[in-house]
């Protein structure tokens, strides 16, 4: 495999040997386990154009559904060398290089309010930002010297969010959404939007949401300064957040 070269114009998933396209899929249908319903199986795989596609395991859910695992060769291919994907444009300083640009720059304590808004109740990911523990062995936003974090926690209103804002003077609030059923991440985002807009504060914070299904590019549309998605750590969003209050004189 190493002595072929890769096209990276036209890349296709790798099983045993380069480009042949082995890919290994799961779901489940509303059927009952059985040979009948591993043919249904492999139909599907081959309209989704997978070609000889073979249930490798299917398991009987216990109400009538059954979940498969199939293995085929997927016949398409990706132009990964043309793929541009927006991204959050700063370089990401390490919690002891955040703590030093703070003094050298900022010169006060950076006050950051964050919360996981509307009815999602999801707190983990905002706790692995903000919490003193931190995550995966970066700690939370909560250690960090020269900054006040306040993690208001899950289901918060959006008011409420906003109201401890400007009651703490904070230079950037952080959201964070999990739940994206029925779009609801993007009306609870666009309400707090409005809301900041409403009160003339806007353009006051550093305004940063984050979760799973955010991306960048969200953000972006939705008139927040940054989005982050899956495996961001305090560091990222501290170095963004600490960039911009230097950029726009917020200082
Ligand atoms: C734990 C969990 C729960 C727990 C939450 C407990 C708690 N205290 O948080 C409980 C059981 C309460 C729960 C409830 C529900 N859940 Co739930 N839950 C999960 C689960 C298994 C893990 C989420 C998690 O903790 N991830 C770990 C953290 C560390 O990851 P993270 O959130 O992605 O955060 C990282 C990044 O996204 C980012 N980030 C996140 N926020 C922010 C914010 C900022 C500012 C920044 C910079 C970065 C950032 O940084 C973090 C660290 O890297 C997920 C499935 C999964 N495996 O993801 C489902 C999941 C999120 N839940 C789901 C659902 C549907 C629900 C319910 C609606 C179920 C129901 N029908 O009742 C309810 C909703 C309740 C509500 N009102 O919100 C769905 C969401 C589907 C969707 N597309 O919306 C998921 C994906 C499960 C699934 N596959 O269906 N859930």
């Amino acid at each position: 495999m190493s002595n072929q070269k890769i096209d990276l114009t036209r890349v296709k998933p790798y099983g045993d040997t380069l480009n042949d396209g082995m890919m290994q899929l799961s779901f489940t249908l509303p059927i009952p386990k059985g040979v009948e319903a591993e043919e249904a199986a492999k139909r599907l795989a081959i309209k989704m154009g997978l070609e000889e596609p073979s249930v490798v395991h299917s398991q009987d859910l216990g109400v009538g559904f059954t979940m498969f695992v199939v293995y085929g060769k997927c016949q398409h291919t990706v132009d990964y060398a043309n793929i541009e994907v927006p991204k959050v444009d700063v370089e990401v300083m390490d919690k002891y290089e955040v703590e030093a640009f703070i003094k050298e720059n900022i010169k006060k304590d950076v006050v950051i309010v964050g919360a996981c808004t509307g009815t999602d109740a999801h707190t983990v990911g905002i706790d692995a930002i903000m919490n003193m523990k931190g995550y995966d062995g970066h700690y939370g936003l909560e250690r960090y010297k020269g900054v006040q974090a306040y993690n208001l926690g899950s289901q918060v209103p959006n008011e409420d969010l906003i109201a401890k804002a400007i009651e703490l003077d904070a230079d950037a609030i952080i959201v964070s959404q999990v739940v994206t059923q029925k779009d609801v991440h993007i009306l609870n985002l666009t309400q707090l939007i409005e809301l900041l807009e409403a009160e003339g504060i806007r353009d006051k914070v550093v305004l940063v949401c984050g979760g799973p299904r955010i991306s960048h590019e969200l953000a972006k549309e939705l008139g927040y300064d940054a989005g982050f998605g899956r495996g961001s750590y305090a560091e990222d969003v501290a170095s963004f957040v600490v960039n911009q209050m230097v950029e726009r004189k917020m200082v």
